[in-house]
């Protein structure tokens, strides 16, 4: 029983979130100014929440199609430009790393892992203002 209402209420957040899912410009992400690894990680869990739609822990060519055009639409509004220069270098480019036609969730952290690091040019593990 007690299972059972935990699914029901995971299941309603879910549709309440995905009402609006698909506007990435939406997403908080470094909103205090300053982005944790924690963060970065959180951004990547909806990412896969939001465009894998089929839920096998791999962006397919078709999921990834929408989140291209979910950064498109972010970029002619008024998102932050943090949540901008963190999604931006995410084409497939970058991140179908063995050029299969699907990204995984592991690729795609190493590829948000190369992005952190190259940000946070002092290396402490933090980005903060003045990084970006
Ligand atoms: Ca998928
Ligand atoms: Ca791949």
């Amino acid at each position: 029983m007690r299972r059972t209402l935990a699914l029901a209420s995971f299941l309603a957040c879910t549709s309440a979130f995905s009402a609006q899912a698909s506007d990435i410009s939406s997403w908080s992400f470094g909103s205090d100014g300053t982005i944790t690894w924690g963060d970065v990680e959180d951004l990547r869990k909806t990412i896969f929440e939001t465009f894998d739609t089929d839920g096998d822990g791999a962006l397919s060519n078709e999921e990834y199609t929408a989140f291209d055009k979910a950064r498109a639409e972010a970029a002619g509004k008024d998102a932050s430009s943090l949540l901008l220069r963190a999604v931006s270098g995410l084409g497939r480019e970058n991140t179908d790393l063995n050029l299969d036609g699907s990204v995984t969730r592991s690729e795609m952290e190493t590829a948000l892992r190369t992005w952190f690091e190259r940000v946070d040019t002092n290396k402490d593990g933090v980005i903060t203002k003045g990084e970006y």
